[in-house]
């Protein structure tokens, strides 16, 4: 999961940036996660909304646009700030704790505790390496390559190498690079594979070495570089580009930067709802599974199953594609591309 969301672009940019600002700080100080769903969803819908917003009344016509937020874009509009984020900007507390979060492997509730300890900066991270963690250790080791992009370009540049040598490590793998790459975004936060393979089914035995073997190659031809953790179906780490041969001649060209990678092995008969859920949004998704919902299905990240009369969950279903998963719900199909929101 990247920590860095692609700022929207749209002619509501004011609007849409201080409601994912709100955002991060509901998740990362107050940790509240619903306050933080709500904002999200509403920079969301009003980044699609073709004109400029010209008051809260307009956009709380738009699904998830409520009163309160309303009343926010109206200040913002009228005044061109927003009284509660000045005030949380210049909280020490609130923007120590925002600012420790975007260091993987400090989550919210491990900055807090930071902040109360007197760690507040990069420097204070610093100096108490040897007391961080492992992931926390890597975090701070890449923290500015992590906190930039990866154009399109280079996504692309990994996906040809990592398709490629996954089938040198074993001809029947099936990887799909999800995410926001996925979906077509000119930008990603980081690498989100899939894989499986056909011997693997959530009947058969574990087969970490199925996922083991794959990073392990990664690792032999110098990919990936950094392990954050290895578990018997998911993997995060650290990876890197090689500049090619011909590319090291060009002067000034510069090397490719680390990036954060995770890779999830499933079993081959839950692959496709994995690579629904991982291909996200995670807006896309809460969509979804409302509307899994109301037909009467309960969809998660490994299945999907109908509920019966008493709102118990069945067996799941057969799945073999995304669109099956689409049919069973009665749900038009979407392509990744439309999956934004
Ligand atoms: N996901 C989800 N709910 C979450 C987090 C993630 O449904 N709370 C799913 C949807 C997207 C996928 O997992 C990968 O997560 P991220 O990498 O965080 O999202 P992304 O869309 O790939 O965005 P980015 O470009 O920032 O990586
Ligand atoms: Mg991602």
């Amino acid at each position: 999961m990247s920590k860095r969301k692609a700022p929207q672009e749209s002619p509501n940019e004011g609007i849409t940036d201080f409601l994912v600002e709100l955002a991060n700080y509901e998740k990362n100080v107050n940790r509240a996660i619903h306050k933080y769903n709500a904002y999200r969803k509403a920079a969301s819908t009003i980044s699609k909304y073709p004109e400029k917003i010209k008051s809260g009344t307009e956009a709380k016509k738009l699904e998830g646009v409520g009163q309160k937020i309303a009343e926010k874009i109206d200040e913002f509009l009228q005044t061109g700030t927003l009284r509660k984020l000045d005030k949380i900007r210049n909280d020490d507390t609130s923007s120590s704790i925002n600012f420790l979060t975007r260091v993987t492997g400090i989550g919210p509730a491990a900055a807090r505790k930071f902040f109360e300890d007197g760690v507040k900066t990069l420097e204070d991270l610093k100096n108490i390496e040897s007391k961080l963690n492992h992931h926390q250790q890597i975090g701070l080791k890449y923290f500015e390559e992590f906190e930039k992009r990866i154009p399109r370009e280079e996504m692309e540049k990994m996906e040809t190498l990592i398709q490629a040598e996954l089938k040198t490590v074993g001809t029947e793998y099936i990887g799909t690079i999800c995410g926001s790459y996925r979906r077509g975004a000119p930008s990603s936060g980081d690498i989100d594979i899939l894989l499986t393979h056909p011997n693997y089914t959530a009947e058969s035995e574990k087969q970490p070495k199925l996922l083991h073997a794959v990073v392990e190659h990664f690792e032999s031809i110098g990919f990936i570089t950094d392990t954050l953790s290895k578990g018997d179906t998911k993997y995060m780490g650290v990876c890197q580009l090689q500049k090619s041969a011909g590319e090291e001649e060009e002067e000034e060209e510069e090397a490719f930067l680390h990036r954060r990678i995770d890779i999830r092995l499933i079993p081959k008969d839950q692959y496709y709802c994995g690579v629904l859920y991982f291909t996200g949004s995670d807006i896309f998704n809460k969509t979804m599974r409302t509307h899994a919902l109301e037909k009467g299905f309960t969809l998660n990240e490994y299945t999907i199953r109908p509920l019966g009369v008493t709102g118990m969950a069945g067996e799941p279903l057969m799945v073999d594609s995304e669109r099956d998963i689409f049919e069973y719900i009665q749900y038009k199909y979407r392509e990744p591309k439309e999956r934004s929101q």
